[in-house]
C-alpha cells in the first residue's frame, strides 16, 4: 500500500512511533511518504520504498503566525497525486487531522478520494486539544476521519469523556522493536558515567512541566542520601535549566549529568538501573516502554495510560502524581539489593516484550485495510 505519514520530526514521542512505524511498515513492502518540515530524527534511511518531503513554510512579512497548515494541505495534496498514495495516515491530531481533511476536500473535487486515519497521541487531547480555542477545530477534524486510533484505553476514555466523539476509537498501543535493542553488554561504557557502587537512574524526555522534573529531582536527592546513585536527565525543553538550578541549590550537581538530546537513547538505557517518570499527564509513556525494553525497571506515577505499560510491583512501582515520598521509598525498595533489582529488571523486560511491533503492526495494518473501504465513499 502507498501510505502517507504526517508527524512532528521531532523527539518527541509522537514523532518516534510515527517514524517507527513508517519504517517497520517499509520492510513489509509498504511505500511510505513522510511529509512534515524536517526530516524526523529516527529516520535514517530513505530508500525505494522510504521517502521524505518537506514541507516549506514561505516567510511572508504579512504574517505575524506562517500558515502551516495551508503549506501541509497543499504539499499532501501535490504528493498524493504525484505518487498516487492510497492512504493517509496523521500522527497527532493538532494540526495534523484539520490539514489532512483539507487535503481530502480538495483531492475530493479532482476526484481522487483518500481515507484518512487519525492517530491521538496526548497532549492533542488532554493538554493542547481541549483548550477552547483549539477544540471546536480537533472535534470536528477528528469526527471527519475514517478511522480514530488512540495509544491506549486511557487516552481513549479521555478523548470520549473530553470530546463530543461521533467516531469510534480504536485502541492500537505503541510498541517496541525488539530487534533494535542488543542484549550485549559489552558495549555499555557504564564505568564512564558511575562507580561499580553507584545506581544509575535515568529520566528522558522533552522536559515540559507535564512531566513534573522538579519532581524526579527530589525523587532522586532523597535516594542519594541513602545509597551512592548517579542521575541521567536526557533531553532538552524549557523546564531544563531550571532543573540545572535545583540540582545546585540541592548540593547534588556533581551527581546528575545533563546528557541534552540524544539518538542514542539505548545506549544510555543500557546502564540504567531505574528510570523515573513522574508525569502529571502521560497517555502511554513511551519512553518507559523503551527503558523496560532495555531492562530498567520503572518507578512512575499512576495517570492516564501509564499503568498499561508500567506493572506495579511487577517491572517497577506507581504512586500518585507528586507523591515524591512513595515514589523515592519505592525506588529505594527496588535498588537496595541487587536480586531485586535484577528482578524487577528481568520483569521490566517480559512486560515490555509484548508490546513487540511484531504484536502491533498488524493491528495497524487492519486498520489501513477497514480505512481503505472508504475510498469509494463520497460522504466526507
Ligand atoms: O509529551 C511527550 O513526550 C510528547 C508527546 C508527543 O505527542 O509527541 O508524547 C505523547 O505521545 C507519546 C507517543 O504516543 C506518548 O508515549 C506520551 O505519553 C504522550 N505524552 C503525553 O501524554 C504527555
Amino acid at each position: 500500500m502507498k501510505i502517507a505519514i504526517v508527524c512532528y520530526p521531532t523527539f518527541g514521542g509522537s514523532g518516534v512511533v510515527a517514524t517507527e512505524l513508517g519504517i517497520a511498515l517499509a520492510e513489509r513492502g509498504h511505500e511510505i511518504h513522510f511529509i512534515t518540515y524536517k526530516q524526523p530524527v529516527r529516520l535514517e534511511l530513505l530508500g525505494n520504498n522510504i521517502h521524505f518531503h518537506e514541507v516549506h513554510v514561505p516567510e511572508y512579512p504579512l504574517f505575524h503566525y506562517q500558515p502551516y497548515e495551508l503549506a501541509l494541505s497543499s504539499k499532501l495534496v501535490d504528493t498524493v497525486k504525484f505518487y498516487g498514495i492510497e492512504l493517509l495516515h496523521v500522527h497527532y491530531a493538532i494540526p495534523h487531522a484539520y490539514a489532512g481533511y483539507m487535503a481530502k476536500k480538495m483531492l475530493q473535487e479532482e476526484g481522487i478520494f483518500i481515507p484518512m486515519i487519525t492517530t491521538l497521541h496526548g497532549t492533542d487531547i488532554t493538554l493542547v486539544g481541549k483548550h477552547p480555542f483549539y477544540k471546536p477545530a480537533v472535534t470536528f477534524s477528528i469526527n471527519k476521519s475514517d478511522v480514530v486510533t488512540s495509544v491506549s484505553e486511557a487516552l481513549k476514555q479521555n478523548t470520549i469523556d473530553t470530546f463530543d466523539i461521533e467516531k469510534e476509537v480504536e485502541v492500537i498501543p505503541n510498541f517496541i522493536d525488539r530487534t533494535k535493542y542488543s542484549q550485549d553488554y559489552t558495549d555499555c561504557q557504564r564505568s564512564l558515567m558511575a562507580n561499580d557502587d553507584e545506581r544509575i537512574i535515568t529520566h528522558i524526555s522533552n522536559f515540559r512541566k507535564v512531566k513534573r522534573i522538579p519532581d524526579v529531582i527530589n525523587i532522586f536527592y532523597k535516594i542519594q542520601q541513602e545509597i551512592p546513585a548517579k542521575l541521567m536527565m536526557v533531553g532538552e525543553g524549557p523546564e531544563k535549566e531550571y532543573a540545572e538550578q535545583q540540582c545546585d541549590d540541592l548540593g547534588i550537581k556533581e551527581k546528575v549529568v545533563f546528557l541534552g538530546n540524544s539518538t542514542e537513547i539505548d545506549r544510555i538505557l543500557c546502564f540504567s538501573d531505574l528510570f523515573l517518570l513522574p508525569s502529571e499527564s502521560e497517555s502511554f509513556g513511551l519512553a518507559a516502554l523503551e527503558a523496560m525494553i532495555n531492562r530498567v525497571a520503572v518507578v512512575s506515577s499512576n495517570t492516564g495510560g501509564i499503568p498499561e505499560v508500567n506493572k506495579d510491583g511487577v517491572s517497577g512501582y506507581l504512586a500518585d502524581v507528586g507523591d515524591v515520598e512513595t515514589m523515592s521509598s519505592k525506588s529505594l525498595e527496588i535498588l537496595r539489593d541487587d536480586a531485586v533489582l535484577h528482578k524487577f529488571k528481568e520483569n521490566a523486560f517480559k512486560v515490555a516484550s509484548k508490546f513487540d511491533i511484531l504484536n502491533i503492526l498488524p493491528l495497524y495494518e487492519e486498520v489501513y485495510e477497514k480505512a481503505y473501504k472508504y475510498r469509494f465513499k463520497n460522504t466526507y
